[in-house]
């Protein structure tokens, strides 16, 4: 197994205690029995369990029934345009890297629209958690397939069935490089509590699918419910091919981190590059001034 340096959650101040309640936001207004209402449950746990300050906390989210997913819980949200969940968290973690940036967006959000995002977001690195919620279905406008309904699936949108293969979220983040890649279940909540726990403490990106039935269009629940089960303790989360294999050939529905291992941050690097450009400096400390006169030369010569 390998060691795996974590981030530290930003806790309250001594003498300052928060009750589960204290964390929610105003009541949501998800369809009864939709999956979304285990998500929330078991993020409100983990924020109190680890009495996390909730003035260093931030929840950034796209478009979708996901996407009302900020404003129940009391923390900085910012609710924002479909599909461009990560480049506003990444922003964000960049100007304020104190801050614990958690993104949240559906699979037509994530993996349709802002699909161009993961990738660079992934590759970059960057300290921030998507917990991506994976219903299968556009949600929000009434059930249109997503890149992750099954092939052949009938809606109001595809009334002969889905022509197109499904996208493997999990494979899909793996191979693009991601260093923190697991799947939970939203009926699992104790077990999806772990895993955004560790995904929070991850340093680096972390990537959790997390299947959450959609009951009023496309209800999976029961399917899913057969279908999960835990990674047990033979799993090595450092193991990148044994993670490649249980997120495309595994039977059923593993749930769990597949894989996690310690990568330098996009903040990381981007301080050693300040201190090179500090040592190109005649000086001891970056030059702003300096630097200003180069860019002005450089600009004179397209003058
Ligand atoms: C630019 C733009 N295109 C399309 C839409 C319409 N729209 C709103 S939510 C959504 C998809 C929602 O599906 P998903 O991201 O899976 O979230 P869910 O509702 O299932 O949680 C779409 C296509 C939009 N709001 N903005
Ligand atoms: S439409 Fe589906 S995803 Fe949206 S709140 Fe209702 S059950 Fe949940
Ligand atoms: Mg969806």
């Amino acid at each position: 197994m390998s060691t795996v340096k974590s981030s530290a959650l930003p806790r309250l101040q001594d003498g300052v205690r928060m009750t589960p309640a204290d964390y929610k936001g105003i009541k949501p207004i998800w369809c009864p029995g939709c999956g979304d209402y285990g998500i929330l449950n078991a993020l409100i746990q983990v924020l109190a369990r680890n009495q996390v300050d909730p003035a260093r906390l931030a929840i950034v989210s796209g478009i979708g029934c996901s996407g009302r997913f900020p404003a129940f819980v009391k923390s900085y949200g910012f609710h924002g345009v479909h599909g461009r969940v990560l480049p506003v968290a990444t922003g964000l973690k960049l100007a304020r890297p104190d801050m614990t940036v958690v993104a949240v967006g559906g699979d037509g959000d994530g993996l349709a629209i802002g699909m161009g995002h993961l990738p660079h977001a992934i590759r970059r690195n960057v300290d921030i958690t998507y917990l991506l919620f994976d219903n299968h279905i556009y949600g929000l406008t009434k059930g249109q397939p997503s890149p992750t309904t099954e092939v052949g699936h009938k809606t109001h949108a595809s009334p002969f069935g889905v022509s197109e293969y499904p996208i493997n979220p999990l494979a899909l983040a793996l191979v693009a490089g991601a260093t923190f890649v697991a799947r939970g279940f939203s009926s699992h909540t104790r077990h999806l509590a772990d895993l955004i726990e560790a995904a929070l403490e991850h340093r680096g990106f972390s990537f959790v699918q997390i299947m959450t039935p959609c009951v009023t269009f496309y209800d999976t629940y029961k399917q899913w419910k057969q279908q999960a089960w835990e990674l047990g303790e033979d799993h090595d989360p450092s193991d990148f091919q044994a993670a490649l294999r249980l997120a495309t050939e595994a039977e059923g529905m593993p749930i769990g981190i597949f894989y996690r291992v310690e990568r330098p941050t996009l903040m990381d690097r981007l301080a050693a590059g300040a201190k090179d450009a500090v040592r190109l400096q005649s000086g001891t400390r970056y030059d702003r001034e300096a630097d200003a006169r180069q860019i002005d030369a450089l600009l004179q010569r397209y003058r």
